[in-house]
């Protein structure tokens, strides 16, 4: 992350929380757009005041456009922040690819899969009649498989190049491997780990994933 000045009339805020898949997921969006904004890392039990000012919701990640001026605008859902970026530029027409398979493939992730990562990844959380008798990594799995059929037949999710959904569903994915990494490397599914050792080794990835301390009022300034 660069720590150079930002323009003032070109200024962003951005609350973000470094291992949030949904905050990976926008800042990964942002810098690929090449948009630089201020980033404001967030602890979740301890939210600023100034976050849930601009979004009672309490969710990172959020954005925050043109802060301060008559022209602030605010978005607070990561697919609605990463449409925006991808809408200022997109040097690689991640958008070019098809909408309604894009669109589709997200919603499974975020709708579907998210519930049964939750109860993979901390089972002691839900009761007994939450998991309704089921198993939450073989309740995952059903997505993977989809996602194993796709990667096998083509280097990325939706096109041959990398587009939205991959980017999209990427830091969920890589949540479900590090719950159990030793299980996902053991070679059930082959082209999903292809697919997402080359995202975790992107510059863009690791760009996005540097470590800073929470922020407070009257910080310098960290540019993302
Ligand atoms: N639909 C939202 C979900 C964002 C979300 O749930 N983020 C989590 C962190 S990974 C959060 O902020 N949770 C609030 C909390 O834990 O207090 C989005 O896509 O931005």
């Amino acid at each position: 992350m660069s720590q150079d000045p930002i323009p003032e009339d070109s200024r962003s805020l951005l609350y973000s929380f470094r291992r949030c898949p949904y905050a990976m997921r926008a800042r990964m969006a942002l810098r690929y757009a090449g948009i630089r904004c201020e980033l404001r890392e967030v602890i979740l039990r301890d939210k600023p005041e100034a976050m849930l000012n601009v979004s009672q919701k309490g969710t990172v990640p959020v954005l925050v456009i043109r802060p301060g001026t008559a022209e602030q605008e605010v978005i607070d859902e990561s697919l609605d922040i990463m449409l925006w970026a991808l809408a200022q530029n997109d040097p690689d027409g991640w958008l070019a690819a098809d909408p309604a398979e894009t669109n589709q493939l997200i919603l499974a992730s975020d709708d579907d899969f998210k519930v049964w990562l939750d109860r993979y990844k901390y089972p002691d959380r839900y009761a007994a009649e939450e998991l309704a008798g089921s198993n939450p990594r073989d309740e995952c799995c059903r997505f993977l498989d989809v996602l194993e059929s796709r990667l096998a037949a083509q280097p990325w999710l939706v096109a041959g190049s990398l587009t939205l959904a991959d980017v999209a569903i990427f830091p969920f994915v890589r949540q479900f491997a590090h719950t159990d990494i030793d299980w996902f490397r053991g070679g059930v599914y082959p082209a999903v780990c292809a697919w997402m050792d080359v995202l975790l080794e992107s510059e863009f990835f690791t760009s996005v994933m540097a470590k800073y301390p929470a922020w407070a009022p009257g910080d310098e300034v960290t540019v993302l």
